[in-house]
């Protein structure tokens, strides 16, 4: 029975208990309190189970259904609960005949036991779906736990983000990153600065069709997100990677004259400038305008690859972006680079260079900073497999799926305070990714290995039986039609 249990990421606590499995038939019921907060969450536990199962689940609200709850085989209930230890996220799952119990703190804690629950479907005798009787406790060693995707090389659509939000929720993914403004294109649509969209979110890399994000598409991918648990944290990347800004506004420019359109994939030439005086008013008007349709707690600066501007202007640039991000209510992120600058304690630095001194990364957390573990040569999910991978970048060198398993996020930077580090996110550029499918092959199957890094404890992990496990994932992959890469390192069946 053991071996039926293939959870990724591997729970904190699993125990089989022996008793007689849960088997899903056409009566099995979704009972939950009619509590606003949990009726999308009910619902979205019918639909995945009924998905698995091929046919309907039905949901019930319980001050209606006393009497059947105790009568009806094949019933899961959703219930919060305060007896959990602490933790938004940690929850209860107990499988046994006739009956699952999901128990968490809060909605989110019971988002992560349903996907627990979905996995442990298995194949039983006669072409029937069964859960072993077991009993899991489990909580995330990180509180972020993220993705970052970059639509501005290239343009996903709403439809495709929603494929990516979902397979986050399958691997208990909590933070969808949206690296939504480079050289070239602006893909967020904002009123005060309607230029950006208008003029700049047509092109891409290398020719191909652009896109944005109307203010109800953004809208629609939050509350999505939000069913399932993942928050959206939006990236507006200043004071480099700004050619899309600088084309829409030629006032940002000392020349006042528009830039040219730019469909390369060079990094580090555009820039903004802190002496004109339209800079600030963008700032303000953009960050603005982006944390007020954001409902988490943090919005991203950027920061990176600013080649072309001496340290002092890229501080009071930095400074005035966060300014902006804080005075409408947000925490700032800002990639790496902004370490070399003064912060604000509680600020979230995000490592990704794995080529440069960490020398000010670390100092900036002993000076209070908070750090996001993204190294480039793990974590950077756009770096090709091996030296025959068709698609992807090299810079970081090559992740196979191991790679991308194997590291430890509180020691991976010497010198850093293991309490300073309050999560890992992989990262996907678009340079070479043109589609969903050349999206998924990258993500998969290592987005599972950095999901796994960021959940679960360092004791719980172990590369034997990880491989083991996700060997196992390919069917759900397939059975979504995406795309993903046949790792030589598993076994797939
Ligand atoms: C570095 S990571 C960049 C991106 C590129 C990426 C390609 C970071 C903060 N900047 O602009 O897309 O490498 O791997």
């Amino acid at each position: 029975m053991a071996d039926a249990i293939a959870v990724i990421p591997q729970p904190a606590h699993v125990e089989t208990t022996g008793d007689a499995p849960f088997v899903l038939t056409e009566t099995t019921t979704v009972v939950v309190d009619g509590r606003p907060d949990l009726i999308g969450i009910a619902v979205l536990a019918a639909d995945l189970l009924g998905r698995v199962g091929g046919r309907a689940v039905e949901v019930r609200y319980s001050e209606n259904t006393a009497s059947s709850e105790s009568t009806a085989l094949g019933v899961v209930r959703l219930r919060l609960v305060q007896s959990l230890p602490a933790g938004d996220e940690a929850y209860r799952l107990t499988a046994r005949s006739g009956r699952i119990d999901l128990e968490a703190r809060t909605p989110a804690g019971l988002v992560r036991a349903i996907v627990t629950l979905r996995q442990l479907i298995a194949a039983g005798p006669g072409g029937s779906l069964q859960v072993p009787a077991v009993r899991i406790e489990d909580a995330p060693r990180y509180a972020w736990r993220g993705l970052s995707v970059d639509v501005a090389r290239h343009f996903l659509p709403v439809r495709d983000l929603k494929v990516v939000i979902g397979l986050m929720a399958h691997y208990k993914l909590n933070v969808l990153h949206l690296h939504l403004t480079d050289d070239q294109g602006w893909r967020l649509h904002l009123r005060s600065r309607p230029l950006l969209t208008r003029l700049s979110s047509s092109t891409s890399v290398d020719g191909d069709p652009g896109g944005y994000y109307s203010a109800d598409d953004y809208a629609d991918l939050v509350a999505y997100g939000a069913v399932r648990g993942v928050r959206i944290v939006p990236e507006i990347d200043v004071p480099g990677h700004v050619n899309a800004a600088t084309h829409a506004y030629g006032d940002l420019n000392p020349t006042g004259e528009p830039t040219e359109t730019y469909t390369g994939i060079e990094v580090g030439f555009s820039r903004l400038h802190a002496d004109l005086p339209a800079t600030r008013p963008f700032l303000t008007d953009v960050f603005t305008e982006v944390a007020a349709m954001t409902p988490g707690e943090y919005v991203h600066i950027g920061g990176d690859e600013v080649l072309t501007m001496e340290a002092a202007e890229y501080a009071t640039l930095v400074a005035a972006a966060s300014a902006a991000v804080r005075a409408a209510g947000k925490k700032v992120v800002g990639w790496q680079e902004i370490a070399h600058t003064p912060l604000e304690p509680g600020t979230v630095v995000q490592y990704w260079d794995t080529r440069v001194d960490p020398a000010p990364f670390v100092a900036a957390a002993q000076a209070g900073a908070l750090l996001l573990m993204s190294p480039g040569s793990k974590a950077y999910l756009d770096m090709k497999y091996d030296a025959t991978t068709e698609l992807g970048l090299e810079w970081a060198g090559h992740i196979e799926l191991r790679d991308a398993y194997d590291w430890e996020p509180s020691t991976l930077v010497e010198g850093v305070p293991a309490e300073s580090v309050i999560g890992v996110e992989a990262a996907v550029w678009t340079e070479t990714l043109r589609d969903l499918p050349a999206l998924t092959q990258m993500l998969l199957p290592r987005l599972a290995a950095i999901a796994e890094v960021a959940w679960s404890a360092p004791e719980r992990r172990d590369w034997d039986d990880f491989r083991a496990r996700v060997g196992r994932q390919a069917a759900f992959w397939d059975r979504l039609g995406l795309s993903w890469y046949a790792s030589p390192q598993v076994d797939w069946t």
